[in-house]
């Protein structure tokens, strides 16, 4: 049967990142959602194997019925299968075809695999035994409020943890996501390097002389990752991209790059999530799913929360969902509005000539959309006191990608002519946005730097992590606070399995994989403190609740740019010995 295969993010699938050594893992990460009707069809039953082909690859999935999708389309997690079967082109953008890869799929008998399975054949090496953790002391119970929830773009900080014998006891307050990081004890305790597939143990300071050599005497290095950590890491590592000429990027280049491209072309009608708390009274979340992505978002910020001008609570605001699948945040929202997938730049359209006066112009649909839901859509929002648009990867990684998100802010810009309209994209990590402040305050550009003509350059699309990754043209790749293991697609994995590879990250992640040398660190804002951004730019201090005695990202990264400062002093910024990098792909 011919699919539209889309992939993205299921609450069992976020329970369970912090858990990659294990099989539970892989499990949700082989799930293929499948209306049931089609599933009928195939002559498979829940929980029978699935084969997904597409012009890449092939993968093994468990077949999970679902009404939320319509014929034709299934989706599956984001993670190690997906990308198995996933192309690397990304449309001069930066970030692949995320949501949008034609494929087939047939019953088959064979079971899925793990994660790790898929990376082996890819080049990279099996999981590394994972130590228990020190523990404390004593088993003193030490409860810490007003904790701060190193997860996703929400950051609560309304946090209370339990911390006794050396490990995080008990959560309250958080969802599912963000307990599941501070009990997980899937993390390293000392440096591994990978001998030709053995682990073995090295020091702290042969782990920083090694990766220091790597990065200074690499042509092409690639600094991947930085919005699992905190700014102030995020700006060391600025500088030891300038010091090597290398090229650093952060997760926005695969996520909301996009929109920060809209943004560049369009401006940003932005504002605080407090702001949408007191004042809204219109919340519409255009493709984004924050029930499984930022489960507390509508709870805390937008919908289900009494504001000042809001007493009541959802009583007083309207929750609108644009999607292509009826999501666990679209069965409680007021309206949900599907539309066909890469259908928004069209919808967006369709709504500033209606608000324009030009409604007669359009057609009966737009995108599977009624002409005359738009017209409803477009006055429920030229009537509303104060409307907020909340937008996700279903737009960046869909057909039109940036241009969808510029679209959007103009359909915001022609609102505000009438009332007061904002627009905030639904930043994923817990600092990925501080990645794109310390990045533009430090270089001008919010990722995908390249220092290799001495001066900062930048063209998502050229110098992006994907991008460099499938034109095999790093020569050495550090990966700090992000997993390209579990999330890049195939064909950059496979350049990654042949380069030198070092991995900063207090868990093992698939990325491990690919290793030669895995340097385990703090974990920032459960062992150490740092700064993260809301997603609405608001800075927040992280706690630290337990101690692990092990080294922080920054301390790790100060001395790798010493190190790295020293051996290349004599040689200055190798401007020079640089290859310049391919003219950019045309889409
Ligand atoms: N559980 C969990 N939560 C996470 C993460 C995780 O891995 N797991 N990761 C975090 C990260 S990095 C991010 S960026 C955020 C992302 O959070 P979201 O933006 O919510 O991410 P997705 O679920 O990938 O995609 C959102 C929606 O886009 C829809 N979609 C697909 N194609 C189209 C289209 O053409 N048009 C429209 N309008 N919609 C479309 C999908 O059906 C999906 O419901 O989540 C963060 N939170
Ligand atoms: N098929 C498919 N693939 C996708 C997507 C999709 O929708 N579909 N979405 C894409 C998107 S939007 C994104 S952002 C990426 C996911 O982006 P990734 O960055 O790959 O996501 P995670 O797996 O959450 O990786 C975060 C890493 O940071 C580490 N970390 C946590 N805390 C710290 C810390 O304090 N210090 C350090 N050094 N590390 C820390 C974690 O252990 C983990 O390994 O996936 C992309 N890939
Ligand atoms: S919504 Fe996000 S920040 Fe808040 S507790 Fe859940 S994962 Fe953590
Ligand atoms: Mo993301």
């Amino acid at each position: 049967m011919d699919v539209l295969i889309t992939s993205g993010r299921t609450i069992a699938q976020g329970g369970e990142l912090y858990y990659k050594d294990m099989p539970r893992y892989s499990e949700e990460t082989a799930r293929c959602f499948v209306n049931p009707f089609d599933l009928l069809e195939l002559g498979a039953a829940a929980g029978d194997s699935l084969l997904l082909s597409t012009a890449t690859g092939e993968e093994v999935f468990t077949a999970t019925p679902c009404d939320d999708l319509v014929s034709g389309t299934v989706f599956i997690p984001c993670g190690p299968h997906a990308n198995a079967i996933l192309h690397a082109t990304t449309r001069g953008t930066g970030a692949p075809d995320y949501k949008w890869l034609k494929g087939t799929v047939t019953p088959t008998r064979r079971p899925p695999r793990s994660g790790w399975d898929i990376l082996i054949e890819e080049g990279g090496a099996a999981c590394p035994p994972v130590p228990a953790l020190p523990g404390g002391e004593d088993d003193e119970v030490v409860t810490v409020s007003d904790v701060v929830c190193p997860l996703c773009g929400c950051l609560c900080d309304d946090l209370v943890v339990e911390v006794g014998d050396g490990a995080v006891r008990s959560v309250d307050n958080a969802c599912s996501l963000g307990s599941e990081k501070f009990l997980s004890q899937s993390r390293l305790t000392h440096p591994i390097s990978n001998d030709g597939g053995t682990w073995s143990a090295i020091d702290f300071q042969g782990a920083i002389r090694y990766t220091a050599e790597v990065l200074a005497d690499a042509e092409r290095p690639l600094l991947f990752g930085w919005s699992g950590t905190s700014a102030e890491a995020q700006c060391i590592g600025i500088h030891i991209a300038e010091a090597i000429g290398g090229v650093i990027d952060n997760c926005s280049s695969i996520c909301h790059g996009p929109s920060i491209m809209g943004i560049q072309e369009a401006g940003h009608p932005g504002c605080t999530l407090g702001t949408v708390k007191n004042r809204a009274d219109v919340v519409i979340y255009w493709g984004s799913n924050p029930i499984e992505s930022h489960p507390r978002h509508l709870s805390r910020y937008t919908t289900f929360v009494n504001g000042k001008y809001r007493e009541n609570g959802h009583h007083d605001r309207i929750l609108i969902v644009v999607d292509i699948r009826k999501t666990d945040t679209a069965k409680i929202a007021d309206e949900f509005i599907r539309i066909k997938p890469g259908g928004d730049y069209a919808v967006f359209s369709a709504l500033r000539a209606i608000l324009r006066g030009h409604a007669d112009t359009l057609p009966a649909t737009v995108a599977g959309v009624p002409r005359e839901r738009l017209i409803w859509l477009a006055d429920l929002c030229k009537n509303t006191r104060f409307g907020a648009l909340f937008t996700g990867i279903g737009l960046t990684q869909s057909r039109g990608r940036y241009k969808n998100v510029r679209n959007a802010i103009q359909l915001v810009d022609e609102l505000n002519r009438h009332t007061k309209f904002t627009l905030t994209p639904m930043r994923g990590h817990w600092n990925v946005n501080g990645t794109n402040q310390t990045f533009s305050y430090l270089t001008g550009y919010p990722y995908g730097v390249d220092f290799s003509r001495g001066i900062p350059y930048y063209n998502p699309g050229e110098t992006t992590a994907v991008d460099l990754l499938r034109r095999g043209e790093a020569d050495a790749c550090l990966i700090i606070g992000a997993d390209p293991g579990a999330h890049f697609p195939r064909r950059c994995n496979e350049h990654l399995a042949k380069i030198p590879t070092i991995v900063i990250d207090p868990f093992v992640s698939l990325s491990t994989s690919f290793a030669d040398l895995h340097i385990p660190v703090a974990c920032v804002g459960i062992d150490c403190e740092g700064t993260g951004y809301r997603m609405d730019s608001v800075p927040i201090r992280m706690k630290k609740v337990l101690s692990l005695g092990l080294p922080t990202d920054e301390e790790v990264l100060s001395q790798i740019l010493s190190r790295v400062q020293e051996r290349r002093q004599p040689y200055g910024v190798n401007v020079q010995k640089r290859v310049p990098s391919e003219a950019p792909p045309v889409a």
